[in-house]
């Protein structure tokens, strides 16, 4: 495996890369360095060099559907080139690979662009909107919300123990996006005059239930004891087509140390750290996606046209 491809590895296990996007993004560009880059001097040299890095990258932060789905179809494509257009040298396969993963990048920005559109135009002018962690579908739809000229203001919660709702607060307000940052604690005292919700999306289900950063699934529930709108913004390469046939998405565990660092000793204290949470579709108004507003039992439908499974 090539260092550069080693070190985007590193980067998403340490949390340098965070988001189910960006990892997305960093994963495809690990793939393209590896193909152009690669010593293989066969095709089947090539193919069992991807598969093998497709692995290792696919496991560097095992809970992303995105990736996953992304990685599927480079095996996907590469296997098909092989097999049916036969290619005659290794550089022409190499080419080939680049160029889609190339074209997989370009495909998921603009399905982002179309997202912030269509997400844009349900920030209400004048509102007070909560987000919890970073999400950069979210920030890409509330900038996307002030591009448009409205006027709102934004709550994001702190997101403990990382602390991701520093990031979203950062951005917000680089973006001259009136910014409050407040505790996680705080959700309820705020939901009482928020208009809506929005967040981010790491996996969505084919029951069109959502999983994300942990304390999600508290703002979902208190948006519906206060009948605030409740949106997830993610596109449809969220979907996780296992989830159809009853796997359960696995919620991440992290180091217990990010919570404390140097807790008493006792056998009677554990600590816990989930890194995600699952949030009942019923619970959401609808999914922001690339092809619009959906509701969280049509996410399927839509993401299944999709994604190649
Ligand atoms: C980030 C997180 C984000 C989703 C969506 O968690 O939960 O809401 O990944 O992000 P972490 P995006 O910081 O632990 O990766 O919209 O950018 O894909």
């Amino acid at each position: 495996m090539r260092k550069e491809v080693n070190k985007i590895i590193r980067d998403i296990k340490s949390l340098k890369t965070q988001g189910a996007r960006n990892i997305a993004k960093e994963v495809i560009r690990a793939l393209i360095l590896q193909v152009e880059k690669s010593d293989a001097d066969s095709i089947n040299g090539l193919y069992s060099e991807l598969l093998e890095v497709s692995e290792s990258l696919a496991s560097a932060r095992p809970t992303e559907p995105m990736t996953r789905n992304a990685i599927k179809d480079a095996q996907n494509f590469t296997f098909m080139q092989i097999r049916s257009r036969k290619p005659k040298s290794v550089d022409e396969l190499k080419k080939a690979v680049a160029g889609h993963e190339k074209q997989y990048l370009e495909m998921m920005q603009k399905n982002a662009e179309k997202l912030w559109d269509y997400g844009s135009k349900l920030v209400p002018d004048g509102s007070l909107v909560l987000t919890h962690c970073h999400s950069s579908t979210v920030t890409g739809v509330l900038k996307r919300a002030k591009d448009l000229g409205k006027d709102f203001i934004v709550i994001c919660f702190e997101t403990r123990p990382r602390f991701q709702g520093r990031i979203t607060a950062e951005e917000l307000s680089k973006h001259k996006i009136e910014t409050i940052l407040a505790v996680d604690g705080a959700v309820n005292m705020f939901m009482k005059k928020a208009d809506m919700c929005i967040v981010g999306a790491d996996a969505v289900t084919s029951t069109g239930d959502l999983i994300n950063k942990v304390g999600t699934s508290t703002l979902a529930h208190i948006s519906r004891m206060h009948d605030v709108s409740f949106y997830a913004a993610a596109e449809l390469y969220k979907y996780d087509p296992l989830t159809l046939y009853g796997n359960r998405e696995k919620i991440e565990e992290r180091n217990t140390e990010e919570v404390w660092k140097k807790p008493p000793k006792s056998k009677y204290l554990r600590i816990r750290n989930p890194a995600f949470d699952a949030t009942a579709g019923r619970y959401i108004n609808a999914y922001i996606t690339e092809e619009g507003i959906v509701s969280p039992p049509s996410f399927l439908s839509s993401a299944e046209r999709k994604i190649l499974r």
